[in-house]
């Protein structure tokens, strides 16, 4: 399979790192001139641009969260004047406001790049009809992935998110190759399909680029066989540019990462130390090329492993593990961590129960609660009635063993769990924040 920017995706490791020193040090200058935050940031750490000397002094630089982002709220980040601006993200924050993003021509330039080589990774060509059914708007998704698309050459439809029916329309009508959403979504198109007795595993339909939010190798194997495609993971957040940042080969062993433009760390979460490669941490991102909106050590608060290892498609870039959990979507229950990921791999692991899911944690009393809403398929759950309890037993006991808690599992009626065109919601916790 042809790799986009060869010249770049597959450079010696060592030629890489002198390039991200270059560019390490030009980035932190470039900060430091014109981004309060970070001149003060720097300023008390006594640390000068001048002291990056080597890769590990990024470890001199301060950690950037998404408070910096909120406190200075809408454009205090940026880094150039709003004239020189030509595009504005943000982020999906569900609660308060948004962290707003901003792009340069160059950004934009950079991002429509790394887009276009995540497309290729997976196998996109100009030969492709792609059904770009991610949000468009604020959300980066849309936008990012569109113009990448289009500079491999590829034929884009910008669907958007929902409106399945017609999802389902223009795939058909207009012989769809490869569709891009988020996994969630792509089980949805998949379900609404197979109800409307439409079968696309034997449609032109050939590959799925998703991401935006986390899913297992149980859910890639559910949608890659009830779409009949090869589906890979894409991975990335507004913060740092939105998808581009790193993105499966058609190997499907790990996200190479855009090393070129980003530097990336793996630190202890509680502590804040590197760890190393092969353990697994927070991944931290720094920008190298950003111009507009560049970030120092952001704080993305995904868990991931980081592998430099070759890969068998060529690219030299490392590769991130799929991230499966953040840091901050941990529950604890009765004193248990729990992670929705977990919940996950325990549910897909029990035959006929289906990939849509919702965890409901609440206090009675003193005392956590867990209940965990499934749905099995249709023919499943007629079937089903005279052995629900037996059924859901076993459910229960999978949950047990994987996660080590007890959970209440209920069956609901097949369709009933909410269906998204983005992000799933997965947890609702109801119990009292004091
Ligand atoms: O979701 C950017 C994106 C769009 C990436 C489309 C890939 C495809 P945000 O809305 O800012 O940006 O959300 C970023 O979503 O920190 C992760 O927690 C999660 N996330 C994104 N992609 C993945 C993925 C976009 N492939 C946050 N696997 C990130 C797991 C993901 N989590």
């Amino acid at each position: 399979m042809p790799i986009w920017n060869a010249e770049y995706e597959s450079m010696a490791r060592a030629d890489l790192a002198e390039l991200q020193l270059r560019r390490l040090k030009s980035v932190v200058a470039w900060v430091y001139e014109r981004v309060p935050h970070y001149r003060e940031a720097l300023d008390a750490r006594g640390v000068k641009p001048r002291d990056i000397k080597s890769l590990t002094d990024v470890r001199l630089l301060p950690f950037t969260d998404k408070t910096a982002l909120r406190d200075t709220y809408p454009f205090g980040m940026f880094a150039v004047p709003m004239e020189q601006v030509v595009r504005v993200h943000s982020s999906s924050g569900t609660t308060g406001k948004p962290i707003v993003v901003g792009y340069t021509k160059g950004d934009l330039n950079t991002w429509t790049e790394l887009t276009a080589r995540i497309a290729s990774a997976a196998g996109v060509t100009s030969h492709d009809r792609v059904q770009m059914a991610f949000l468009y708007g604020m959300f980066t998704g849309g936008w990012g992935m569109h113009y990448g698309i289009e500079r491999v050459g590829a034929t884009v439809f910008p669907a958007g998110a929902g409106n399945t029916e017609r999802q389902l329309m223009m795939m058909r009508d207009f012989g769809t190759t490869a569709l891009v959403c988020t996994p969630s979504y792509a089980l949805y198109i998949a379900e609404v399909a197979e109800q409307s007795g439409i079968d696309l595993v034997s449609s032109p339909l050939r590959l799925g680029l998703f991401g935006g939010e986390p899913s297992g190798e149980g859910m890639r194997a559910e949608i890659e066989r009830r779409l009949g495609i090869l589906a890979t993971d894409n991975y990335g957040l507004s913060e740092v540019m939105g998808p581009g940042v790193s993105g499966e080969c058609e190997h499907q062993c790990g996200l190479h990462m855009a090393e070129d433009h980003f530097l990336f760390e793996v630190v202890d979460p509680e502590t804040g130390e590197p760890l190393p490669e092969g353990e697994e941490g927070e991944l931290i991102i720094t920008t190298l090329t950003k111009e507009a909106f560049p970030v120092l050590r952001y704080r993305t608060h995904d868990l991931t492993v980081i592998d430099t290892q070759p890969c068998a498609c060529g690219r030299t870039m490392a590769r991130m593990r799929k991230v499966r959990a953040r840091t901050d979507d941990m529950l604890i229950i009765r004193g248990v961590n729990v992670y929705p990921s977990q919940i996950e791999d325990a549910l897909l692991q029990v035959e006929g129960v289906e990939p849509h899911y919702l965890i409901v944690v609440d206090r009675i009393g003193a005392m956590d609660s867990l209940e965990v809403r499934i749905e099995v398929a249709e023919d499943v759950f007629s079937d089903m009635m005279a052995d629900m309890v037996a059924f859901t037993k076993r459910v229960s006991d999978r949950i047990q063993s994987v996660v080590g808690l007890q959970a209440k599992v209920t069956l609901v009626e097949p369709g009933t769990i909410e269906r998204t065109a983005g992000k799933a919601r997965r947890v609702v916790d109801n119990r009292p924040t004091d």
